[in-house]
């Protein structure tokens, strides 16, 4: 990529992370309004951390203050610590935007000689990187409409019972139409990319797949609808081993991002709650119940290699909706070398880590709809705007 076009890219990138912080009451840079997440405030001024750790310290080699490491390294500081320890507001906007804007200036004169900033490498990771973290915020922040929109009806009907009239319903699963998904043969495919500015894409080769049909477009809210009032979520003998421990340890009755309102279900975003849209795909889910919705419907998850090929041909739709979960865990290509630090993905090789494909509404474009990005969390995580697609054997 150009240098400039990577650098208008950046620049975007920083604008947003600013207006998105700028748009919050103050009390909301700072909250955690998750256990697993940062404060919004945090997440900008590490974003401005790591700007200046690359430009800075390792592209031009100038001498960068160590005393913001154990806030903005993000294995140094637990995250039920980093509200307490940021700079108020003003503080912490004003730095931010001098430091963006510095990071910008030491750019501006064209490519460094540095081998990370050939094709404009770390202007490109650090754009990912900010998309990313652009997209835990608006996570943070559906956290924050969740958690000011309570269900209204305590009282109300048992959530599997709330909808429709259960006994009509209670027997319906979706249904599969042969012949409607996306027909995978069996054969080679290739898996990976180049030119991804990420280390687990990498390399790039030819694998051998079975063949299955994968669906055109993920499970929508209508379809999970029908598994919530068969009771599936009543019945842990259909879950899978660690599945049932998480039903019962989380008490889930329903996506994690739904709520109960006069009687219907609505959906939480980070602007707010809307009513539930049967035709838009189901958002808010953890692995376990996308297994387990899978199964339930005669299907299973795809792996994410025929999820990246069914996308490479064709024909599948609604990708950039919903992040989707695949079967199989967060692994290293044969061959894989971990630049440009060993902590983006190496850690997250425990086994504990499912991978996800695809993209939200709420990702930056940068990362929306690529074949070959790979998402990565732990199952029991239904904060993400994640679901699921449907993938059957051939
Ligand atoms: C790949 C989205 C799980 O946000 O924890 C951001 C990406 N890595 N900064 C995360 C990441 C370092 C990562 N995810
Ligand atoms: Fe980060």
């Amino acid at each position: 990529m150009r240098w400039e076009t990577a650098l208008i890219r950046l620049a975007e990138l920083q604008a947003r992370l600013l207006e998105l912080t700028s748009a919050q009451p103050d009390e909301w840079l700072y909250r955690q309004f998750h256990p697993d997440l940062s404060p919004l405030g945090w997440h900008l001024a590490h974003c401005v951390f790591i700007e200046a750790h690359w430009i800075k310290a390792c592209l031009l080699d100038l001498a960068v203050p160590t005393e913001l490491d154990e806030l903005y390294f993000p294995d140094r500081a637990p995250k039920a610590r980093r509200g307490a320890r940021l700079p108020l507001r003003d503080t912490l906007l004003a730095w931010s935007q001098a430091q963006q804007a510095e990071h910008r200036a030491l750019l501006a004169n064209g490519p460094l000689s540095h081998p990370l900033a050939q094709d404009a490498y770390i202007v490109r990771f650090l754009c990912e990187h900010h998309a990313q973290h652009l997209e835990t915020m608006r996570m943070a922040l559906a956290q924050a409409q969740y958690q000011k929109s309570p269900d209204n009806a305590p009282n109300d009907l048992p959530p599997a019972l709330a909808t429709v009239t259960h006994s009509a319903k209670s027997s319906q699963r979706p249904t599969w139409l042969p012949g409607s998904g996306i027909s995978l043969r069996q054969g080679h495919y290739r898996i990976g990319s180049t030119e991804s500015v990420f280390d687990n894409e990498q390399p790039q080769r030819d694998v051998r797949l079975n063949g299955c049909r994968i669906a055109r477009r993920p499970v929508t809210n209508g379809e999970y609808l029908m598994f919530i009032e068969a009771g599936m979520y009543q019945r842990p003998r259909e879950w899978s081993a660690p599945g049932r421990e998480w039903l019962a340890r989380s008490g889930a009755q329903a996506p994690g991002l739904w709520r109960r309102r006069d009687g219907a279900w609505r959906q939480i975003g980070p602007d707010g709650m809307q009513a539930l849209q049967p035709e838009a795909p189901v958002c808010g889910l953890s692995w376990f119940e996308a297994e387990t919705f899978a199964r339930w419907a005669g299907g299973r998850l795809p792996h994410e290699y025929e999820w990246e090929a069914a996308l490479r041909t064709g024909g599948m739709a609604s990708v950039g909706q919903v992040w989707e979960w695949c079967a199989n865990r967060f692994h290293p290509y044969p061959g894989f070398r971990s630049f440009p630090y060993a902590g983006y993905s190496t850690p997250w090789f425990d086994g504990r880590h499912y991978v996800l494909r695809g993209g939200s509404r709420y990702s930056e474009e940068i990362l929306r709809g690529c074949a070959s990005f790979r998402n990565f969390h732990t199952p029991e995580k239904r904060y993400l705007f994640s679901g699921c697609r449907l993938a059957y054997d051939a």
